[in-house]
């Protein structure tokens, strides 16, 4: 194997799902599979907040979850957790500042995805030369899923951040009717946690936020 090109990244990234099971309205496994059929991209694992599940509970999810991305060709990321994401054969890894060190956590995965939160171009660069594959910007619009996140940026950060050439998907508050402005700025796609897990039709808003995405310059 050898690391993703950063051409193949940016076609990855054009619609972003993420979730965990504390996301979804519904069973995240029927979740996933809808929002696949809409046309999602890639696929985060995420188990975060109050009520998320743990231990063997959070493993036995993933593992569905990872068995259907795999039987869709849809890469399965998983979020912080390098242990879980090597137990599960994951696709690649998505860390914040807080996480583990970028460097030491690229040691660990060898050549699957690495994506890092960065929010400043300090951050930008020490996870560029960490060997980050993508990064993850925001929070571009309000977001109500994640309490600890920062102050909300807009698209102006990942207008700074696109002449590192590192590709780009933008978070946070994103859904199918803001998603072009994220895309002007010059983000590769858009990550999305409500726009597509809480919708009453799930396909349906993958496949809307993935028209948009590709009705736009993709
Ligand atoms: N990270 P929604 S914002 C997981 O700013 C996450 O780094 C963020 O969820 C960041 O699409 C966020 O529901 C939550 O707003 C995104």
């Amino acid at each position: 194997m050898s690391r993703i090109s950063p051409e193949k990244m940016r076609s990855l990234l054009k619609v972003y799902f993420i979730a965990g099971s504390t996301n979804c309205l519904q069973d995240p496994v029927t979740v996933l599979e809808a929002a696949i059929r809409g046309g999602i991209t890639i696929f985060q694992y995420r188990e975060k907040g109050e009520g998320s599940l743990c231990d063997l509970e959070e493993q036995k999810l993933g593992k569905r979850l990872r068995k259907i991305c795999k039987e869709n060709d849809i890469p399965f990321i998983v979020n912080d957790d390098i242990e879980l994401a090597l137990e599960l054969d994951a696709d690649g890894v998505h860390i914040g500042q807080e996480d583990e060190d970028a460097a030491q956590v690229r040691r660990k995965i060898g050549d699957r995805i690495l994506g890092v939160s960065v929010h400043n171009l300090e951050e930008a660069e020490k996870a560029k030369q960490a060997g980050a594959d993508y990064f993850g910007v925001g929070p571009v619009f309000p977001t109500a899923t994640k309490t600890d996140t920062r102050a909300v940026q807009g698209a102006a950060m990942i207008e700074e951040l696109k002449d590192f050439g590192v590709p780009i998907v933008g978070i946070g508050g994103i859904n199918a009717d803001n998603a072009e402005l994220v895309m002007t700025a010059g983000a590769d796609g858009v990550s999305v946690i409500t726009a597509i897990s809480q919708a009453e039709d799930v396909k349906e808003a993958a496949a809307r936020l993935r028209d948009k995405i590709q009705g736009g310059k993709i």
